[in-house]
């Protein structure tokens, strides 16, 4: 068991505490097609709605993101995905004082949501797959989520081979964050993700999962998103999505106990008792 290093997150003008308690970054998937939600919130009353209830239920950020990366998913237009999750972000933000972060891999739905008020970009390919959004990162300050990915979502689980997964992933994401920083990414901005599930297998996912302790070592807070995934069902004899909650749970209070600062939920409401249970657990210190 270990406790997640204490640290500040610089998002634009705000800055988080990270490590006193988990952080719940809700998923809200503005596309038809995401593996657990597709479909369920495009109409943005509905998206809008389901932002609050979040909130509500103790998200301290929203997710917001127009385009699925499952295995295999078809990639999205820009003007399509902007589409999407503009009007979204705009709503969230006129209704309250969410913290929005966007999940997307492209510069320019990046940029326009910042405009919108989101303040945190949660890109899968950690800053590579458009050339400008180091540069956008860079320049607006938002706070960034550096995901572990190899290939895109097309190719990536053909190229799921090491030989130490851990020690692979960590020293691939300490490039991208090398590479971040050298655009002018500030380090405090960054917050890195093993990327359960991308480009990696049934067995890898667990070792990650097992070894999230050895994450901290990258020097900045770490993000995990097992929510619903395969390796959940997998583990509980191919359980489908819908049926994958006490999974997630089981996944979300070992990433606790393994010290992630951040994890990223579907079920909220659920997963807040199980992290505030688990923070209550590993993050109490003796007197
Ligand atoms: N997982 C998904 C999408 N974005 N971002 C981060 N930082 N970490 C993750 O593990 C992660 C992510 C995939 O899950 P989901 O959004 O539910 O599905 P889809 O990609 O099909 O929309």
């Amino acid at each position: 068991m270990i406790e997640a290093d204490r640290s500040r997150w610089k998002i634009r003008d705000r800055e988080i505490a990270l490590g006193e308690r988990t952080l719940v970054m809700g998923i809200l998937n503005v596309t038809p097609d995401s593996f657990s939600d597709g479909g369920r919130h495009l109409d943005p009353d509905d998206a809008v709605e389901q932002a609050k209830r979040m909130v509500e239920d103790g998200a301290d950020l929203i997710d917001v993101g127009g385009e699925s990366t499952r295995p295999g998913s078809a990639p999205v237009a820009v003007e399509e995905e902007l589409r999407r999750v503009i009007p979204v972000i705009e709503r969230i933000m006129k209704s309250g004082k969410a913290c929005v972060s966007v999940d997307t891999s492209k510069a320019r739905v990046a940029e326009e949501a910042l405009a919108a008020g989101a303040a945190i970009i949660n890109d899968v390919s950690a800053l590579t797959a458009d050339p400008r959004m180091a540069d956008v990162a860079a320049r607006t300050g938002a706070g960034v989520v550096l995901m572990h990915l190899r290939g895109t979502p097309a190719t990536m689980q053909s190229l799921a081979t090491y030989d130490d997964v851990v020690a692979e992933v960590m020293a691939e994401l300490r490039r991208r964050g090398q590479a971040a920083y050298i655009a002018g990414v500030l380090d405090e901005a960054i917050v890195y993700d093993p990327g359960i599930g991308f480009a990696k297998t049934y067995e890898h996912n667990l070792e990650i999962m097992r070894r999230l302790p050895e994450f901290r070592s990258l020097g900045r807070p770490v993000l995990v998103g097992p929510s619903r995934k395969a390796f959940v069902g997998r583990a509980l004899g191919d359980l489908p999505v819908a049926e994958r909650l006490e999974g997630t749970a089981a996944a979300v209070a070992l990433a606790v106990a393994g010290g992630a600062a951040i994890v990223r939920v579907h079920d909220v409401k659920a997963m807040v008792r199980v992290i505030r249970v688990a923070d209550a657990i590993t993050r109490t210190r003796p007197r």
